[in-house]
């Protein structure tokens, strides 16, 4: 017993370490409570026919028929995390957790720095089409389309595979954007996949944070697929602020 407490004490005062430079780590939800309470549950597609379930401690966003590509809302399941809301400490920080996309077609992963009045965002998606990760700007009013792709990785070097589950860390810090992603089985590389700079959204245009499910259009297009049934899986949600309070 002794060794134990010992062994305890010393993984924690590592984890100390690794954290001193900012906040503590805050669990967003790991769904083993078998529900999705606290969550703002969107369907922007005009299929109407997606559904959000918390099925085996992990939580689906899910159509339940295939769409076409055609569709404006690009088959877009969101899921907003209530308590981010209007919270400035939500701004800047490292949002992680568990990705999956269980079909072909699905782009699945978080979005930052939201706000729901001008309908602005960061998302860091991992993409079955594009096949492999990418960073956006959503700008729901932008002239040119909603969204603008500022940063996208080699598919060849860094995958995105349906089936495969991802460990996805989506980082803001004032003006700088990283993206890490890997194989949950896999070692955590040393490595980001994707660092920028973007000027576009301070951090006092939104402190939201979600959840999305979605297709990419254009890909999906240039490889002829007509429709997506959009499917994914996201567990162990957890927010790690850039700077203590
Ligand atoms: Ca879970
Ligand atoms: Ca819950």
């Amino acid at each position: 017993m002794k060794r134990k407490w010992f062994v305890a004490l010393g993984m924690s005062f590592v984890a100390a370490i690794a954290l001193a430079a900012g906040g503590s780590t805050i669990l967003i939800d790991d769904f083993d409570d078998g529900n999705s309470d606290g969550w703002e549950e969107r369907d922007f597609s005009e299929a109407q026919n997606g559904v959000f379930e918390v099925s085996s401690g992990a939580y689906v966003l899910r159509t339940t028929a295939p769409i076409p590509i055609t569709d404006l809302g690009v088959g877009t399941l969101d899921a907003d995390w209530e308590a981010s809301e209007g919270e400035p400490r939500y701004a800047n920080g490292t949002m992680r957790g568990i990705i999956r996309a269980n079909t072909d077609g699905t782009t699945v992963g978080f979005s930052m720095r939201e706000n729901h009045e001008f309908e602005t965002a960061y998302g860091f998606w991992g993409s079955t089409s594009f096949g492999t990760f990418y960073i956006d700007r959503f700008d729901l009013f932008d002239p040119d389309g909603p969204q603008t792709i500022i940063a996208m990785a080699d598919p060849e070097e860094f995958p995105f595979e349906v089936g495969v589950t991802y460990i996805l860390e989506a980082s803001l810090d004032g003006h700088k954007l990283t993206l890490k992603a890997w194989p949950i089985d896999e070692e955590e590389p040393s490595q980001v996949i994707l660092s920028l700079h973007d000027r576009e959204f301070d951090p006092e245009s939104g402190t939201g944070l979600a959840v999305l499910a979605f297709f990419d259009p254009l890909p999906l297009s240039m490889q002829g697929v007509t429709e997506v049934e959009v499917n994914a899986t996201v567990d162990d949600l957890e927010f790690i602020p850039a700077h203590k309070d």
